[in-house]
Formats: structure tokens, C-alpha cells, sequence
């Protein structure tokens, strides 16, 4: 057989180090923090209680990008005003792409930063919230990569659920095929993103770091994925009639503008901070580092 040449990242000193003594490391994406994701300043404030929450858990922080061409996993301090600006939206799929032609800024979303994390040796990974299969996938066919990467990467993913605007009991039966392990952490039900809940029930609730960490595990030995779910703080959800508002009109407008493919979902979430007058976004800062400091703690337990 023949050995294909390892996929070079450029891993910085301290996530190196850290993944060298078997220290915990927890890898970000990137594109929620670009102009993909949220405004500014909130996607600077938002990426910087990312980190604080992943330090606070005694972890090292990995943001993923591509800059240059160059896959990265840890950034400098002085890098990430890099992704907080325009980038191009780079999943999976587009990293050979990413790599070849050179891309000055690549932001990484779910699948691109699991295939990143996956390759540096990074086992936890949070984000806000996962793509999934989008509402009238039947006719369109579009359902995120991120599902497929989630159950093909050893690496375990945080998220609030899947996004609202989501077809969410299809996202469930697409994860399940796939093989992902789906687990709600101190949750009964599926929540998602900005709601604490839904009514779809997730296939088991944790309650207990350890046990979460024995389960992370024994899936990692099995060279896959899982997607743990962690609904946003309750003092942050959004109200759920500002959020219902806001999504009817943003998925209007999306089809009215015949958005399509990679272009709906930086569309839709910047037409639900719109329409709700700006609430999503606190909601969205508060889960994603939520989302973080939990990785943060898992990392730490799978360590010890
Ligand atoms: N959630 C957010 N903001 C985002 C995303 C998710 O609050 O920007 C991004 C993530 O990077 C996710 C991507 O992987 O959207 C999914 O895009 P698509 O639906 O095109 O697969
Ligand atoms: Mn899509």
C-alpha cells in the first residue's frame, strides 16, 4: 500500500506542547467569529469568552483556520483579528481547495475544523450551533456536511443543539444513520441553539462529567464521532415568540432572495439578529462559550 504523505497543519507551540504531554486542547472553528457568523464587535467578545472559558477548564485553546493556504490549529494572539474580518466560508470539501489556490483567510466551519482537529490529535471540539438537514431538503438536498464529519472524525463536538431554522427530527434520523452517538448533556430533549429545548427527545441524557468523558472515550476508540448537546444558559435563551418572529420572517426572505447552498445559513442567522432586534446575538455569544467551557471540562476529564 501506498502511504499517502501526512496532512501537514501548522499547530502552534503551545497546542503542540499540550498535545505532546497529553494536556487538554479543545479546537474551535472559525467561521462563527467571521463576517460568516456573528457581527461585530460581537464576534470578537464572543471568540474571546471562548477562550477564557476553554483556559478557566484548564485546556488549551485551538482555533482552526486556513491562512494562506496553510491549515492551522492554535493561532497566535496576534492572528486572530484575522478571522474576526472577511474570509471565505471553507467546509470540508473545500479545503484542498483552500490549500492549493492559497486562500488568504479560510474559515473553517463544523466539518473543516473536525478534519483539522481530527488530523492534529485533537479529541474535543466546540462550536454554537451544527448545521444539519434544512427544512424542504427533499426537494433541494441540503443537508450539512457538518453531519457526515461529526460521526467520520474520532473527535467529539459541543454544540446547542442544531440551528433553529433546521429540520430538526430529520437532522436526529440523518445523525443516527451516520452512526453518531447523540448525547443531551443535563437535557432530556434536543435543544437548539438560542431555545433551551424542543420537543424531540435526545437518545440519552448525561448528567455526569466522568461518564461523559467514559462514553467520549470508548467512541474515540472507535475512530468516530459524537455530538454532545448542550442547551444555552437559561438566563440567555432567547424569548421563544421574539425567536419564532424573527425565523418565519428570515427563512421568507431567504427563499424571496433565492439564497442557496453555503450562502443559507450566514444569511439566515444574520436575518434572525435583524428581525429580533438584535437578541439572538447575546444568546449566541452565551452559548457558544458555554459550549466551550463544557469542551473545556471534558478535555480536562479525558486527560485524567
Ligand atoms: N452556527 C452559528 N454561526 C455559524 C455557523 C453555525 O451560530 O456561522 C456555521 C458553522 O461553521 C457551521 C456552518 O459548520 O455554519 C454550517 O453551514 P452549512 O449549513 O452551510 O453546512
Ligand atoms: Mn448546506
Amino acid at each position: 500500500m501506498t502511504a499517502h504523505s501526512p496532512l501537514p497543519i501548522n499547530t502552534s507551540a503551545e497546542v503542540a506542547e499540550a498535545l505532546a504531554s497529553n494536556a487538554p486542547v479543545v479546537a474551535l472553528e472559525s467561521t462563527v467569529y467571521s463576517n460568516l457568523g456573528l457581527p461585530s464587535p460581537d464576534n470578537e467578545t464572543a471568540l474571546r469568552r471562548c477562550i477564557e472559558a476553554i483556559r478557566a477548564a484548564g485546556a488549551v485553546p485551538a482555533v482552526t483556520a486556513v491562512f494562506d493556504g496553510e491549515l492551522r490549529a492554535g493561532l497566535e494572539e496576534s492572528e486572530y483579528e484575522r478571522i474576526l474580518g472577511e474570509a471565505q466560508k471553507a467546509a470540508e470539501r473545500d479545503l484542498p481547495v483552500a490549500i492549493g489556490q492559497k486562500w488568504p483567510v479560510g474559515a473553517t466551519t463544523v466539518s473543516a475544523s473536525l478534519a483539522i482537529a481530527a488530523a492534529a490529535g485533537i479529541r474535543v471540539f466546540a462550536t454554537g450551533g451544527i448545521g444539519g438537514v434544512h427544512r424542504g431538503s427533499e426537494t433541494t438536498g441540503d443537508i450539512s456536511a457538518d453531519l457526515g464529519a461529526i460521526a467520520r472524525h474520532g473527535v467529539a463536538t459541543i454544540s446547542a443543539g442544531a440551528k433553529s431554522f433546521l429540520d430538526l427530527p430529520k437532522t436526529l434520523e440523518a445523525l443516527e444513520t451516520l452512526g453518531a452517538t447523540v448525547l443531551g448533556w443535563q437535557t432530556d430533549v434536543l435543544p437548539a441553539f438560542t431555545a433551551r429545548a424542543t420537543p424531540y427527545d435526545v437518545p440519552y441524557r448525561i448528567d455526569d462529567l466522568s461518564e461523559l468523558a467514559a462514553i467520549t472515550s470508548a467512541q474515540l476508540a472507535f475512530g468516530r464521532g459524537l455530538l454532545i448537546t448542550n442547551p444555552v444558559p437559561v438566563d440567555d435563551a432567547l424569548d421563544q415568540h421574539v425567536h419564532d418572529d424573527a425565523l418565519a420572517a428570515a427563512l421568507g426572505e431567504a427563499d424571496a432572495a433565492g439564497i442557496t447552498g453555503a450562502k443559507v445559513t450566514p444569511f439566515v442567522l444574520g436575518r434572525i439578529a435583524d428581525a429580533s432586534g438584535g437578541a439572538s446575538v447575546p444568546a449566541n455569544i452565551s452559548l457558544v462559550a458555554n459550549n466551550a467551557g463544557l469542551a473545556g471540562k471534558l478535555a480536562a476529564e479525558l486527560c485524567r
